[in-house]
């Protein structure tokens, strides 16, 4: 049994094969063609893992996963954070056809049960470390809601217990085959940044995603030398792919995983380990600049040869600094879990690392800008992002509705992006349509907060707009009309009984006695976004900070 998805028209089909993109090859070849080396492929601050053995302990957690009735066509809900278990587990599943939705490690139950309702997960992988699963009551409470859950499995149990992960990983593969789904099928499931009520799944082929990996290695000359720190969230698609840890292994480097992106934690790792490149989101950038003014004789980070930055919008100003300051060379990388990816180019000018976007990947990467009305724009004028190519999806998981707004009737993607393209073919990002705050890489969703927020008994409207942060880029503050006073701190117990994600929390309250229109009888989200700018132009600093816990 295959998962259900929007396939591709036959014709580009045919196209991205005769042009040698789609390889119809697993994602378990990336690994495969390892499988005889003995040199580190991953580490973490506890263990690490040469090829030969990621290989055989994904076999073997494969084998034990069959054991327990696990089959192709499945579906996994995996949550686990930057260790090494994460990517044995992704192999295995892979291996036997499992279909997995990796969550994010910073989400919480109302995620979970989001991903959990679409996709009817046969298999829950989690962390004894996650605060939802220190005991079994979230589990057990979890595994009642959603019946189709049959096999559960835990990092950190005790060794003793029945669904000890480790223990899994240590029985025998007996004779293990791997059976992946075809190359053509889903290989699992990315997470969408998301702009409606409930979080999106972004079904990835074995095809598309593979050449995703393979046209990042090559742009960014990954090989056997690189040694990749992963600092951002694993499960993310920026460090899974652009190249990321799966570039790195296609490769035959070396992944070493960060538990956050901070310098206290990243500084001594690149020393220790050499480290020639990692991905970071601007704020990371900011924090990283300050450390090394501010740290005396801090670690060394002259291995460091390439920064990539990406996720949100990098200033021109701080683009300038890296190499400046680091000392190493920038990139730029605008991508989504989608599919398009842009690059500037390691052989770029200043100006095009420091000013543009980068460029889309692939040649077959149909890039154009639209108007309001879905016409062409010239060069250099700024509308929406419209694209197709050879590893952007055509639907997101079961939702029709949303599907028919999200593409146009050729089969292009709108992002809701608002870009404009330079004259040479790079992207410039403008501004974003989508009602999505980007909080410093990490994506809200306004409406999810909005339904939230309106399950409080006093809460009669809400709308949760962005807020230029200094550092964050943007952060988010919510305008609520209530019965009655209410304090900020009420609000943020409430999304947190909820479950939702702490950095989803709102930054900021503000009641408000009604919520402004728009002509046509929608919130007037600009309107409020401007009433917060004179705001905080107003007021002083201390009393925008956020109030409550
Ligand atoms: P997601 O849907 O979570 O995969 O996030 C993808 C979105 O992140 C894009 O559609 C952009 O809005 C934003 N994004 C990613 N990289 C950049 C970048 N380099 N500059 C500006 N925005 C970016
Ligand atoms: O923000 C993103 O989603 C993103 C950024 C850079 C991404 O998915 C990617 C590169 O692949």
């Amino acid at each position: 049994m295959t998962i259900a998805f929007t396939r591709w028209p036959d014709d580009l089909e045919q196209r991205y094969r005769e042009r040698g993109y789609w390889l119809d090859l697993p994602l378990t070849d990336i690994l495969q063609r390892q499988s005889d080396n003995n040199a580190v492929a991953i580490a973490d601050s506890t263990s690490s893992l040469s090829y030969r053995q990621l290989a055989a302990h994904s076999d073997r957690l494969a084998a034990a996963l069959q054991r327990r009735g696990l089959k192709s066509g499945d579906t996994a809900l995996v949550q686990l954070g930057n260790v090494t278990e994460f990517y044995v587990v992704f192999f295995a599943l892979l291996k036997i056809g499992v279909v997995p939705v990796n969550a994010l490690f910073s989400h919480q139950r109302s995620e979970m049960s989001a991903y959990a309702s679409q996709i009817q997960p046969a298999l829950l992988i989690a962390d004894r470390a996650h605060a939802l699963f220190a005991d079994n009551v979230f589990a057990e409470a979890f595994i009642t809601q959603y019946p189709s859950l049959r096999v559960m499995a835990l990092l950190n149990a005790a060794a003793d217990e029945e669904y000890s992960l480790t223990a899994w990983i240590a029985e025998d593969a007996d004779d293990f085959h791997a059976t992946p789904t075809p190359a053509n099928e889903v290989a699992f499931f990315q997470l969408s940044g998301g702009s409606t009520g409930t979080p999106k799944l972004i079904p990835r082929t074995h095809n598309d995603y593979y050449y995703s990996i393979r046209r990042s290695v090559e742009i960014c000359r990954f090989d056997a030398h690189t040694r990749y720190l992963c600092a951002l969230p694993i499960a993310h698609n920026y460090p899974m792919s652009s190249p990321g840890a799966l570039g790195v292994f296609f490769g035959g480097g070396q992944v070493i995983l960060a538990s956050d992106p901070s310098a206290q934690v990243c500084f001594p790792l690149i020393e220790q380990h050499a480290i020639t490149v990692t991905a970071l989101v601007p704020p990371a950038v900011t924090l990283w600049l300050q450390a090394m003014s501010e740290w005396e004789a801090h670690p060394s980070l002259d291995s460091l040869q390439l920064l990539q930055v990406g996720g949100a919008k990098l200033s021109e100003t701080l683009a300038a600094r890296i190499p400046a300051e680091i000392g190493c060379a920038l990139q730029q990388v605008f991508g989504m879990a989608e599919g398009l990816v842009n690059y500037t180019l390691l052989d770029d000018d200043e100006r095009h690392i420091f000013t543009t976007q980068g460029t889309p990947m692939s040649p077959d990467d149909e890039v154009w800008v639209a108007d309001e009305q879905g016409n062409a724009l010239p060069v250099g004028q700024t509308g929406r992002l419209m694209t197709r190519g050879p590893y952007t999806f055509r639907g997101y998981y079961l939702s029709p509705e949303h599907n028919a707004e999200a593409f146009d009737p050729q089969g292009f993607y709108c992002s809701g992006d608002l870009i404009s393209l330079t004259e040479d073919g790079y992207v410039q990002v403008q501004g974003r349509l989508k009602d999505q705050i980007n909080r410093g890489g990490e994506k809200i969703a306004a409406e999810e907060i909005e339904n939230l927020l309106l399950r409080h008994a006093s809460v009669i409207n809400a709308a949760l707009v962005s807020m230029p942060d200094s550092l964050m880029g943007e952060k988010s503050c919510a305008f609520v009309v209530t019965h009655s006073a209410f304090k900020p701190v009420q609000l943020r117990r409430h999304l947190r009984e909820l479950g939702v994600a702490e950095f989803k929390l709102p930054d900021r309250f503000v009641r408000v006695d009604r919520l402004p229109l728009t002509p046509v009888g929608k919130v007037d989200k600009k309107h409020l976004r401007e009433t917060l700018d004179t705001q905080l132009s107003m007021v002083a600093p201390e009393q925008t900070e956020p109030q409550g816990e």
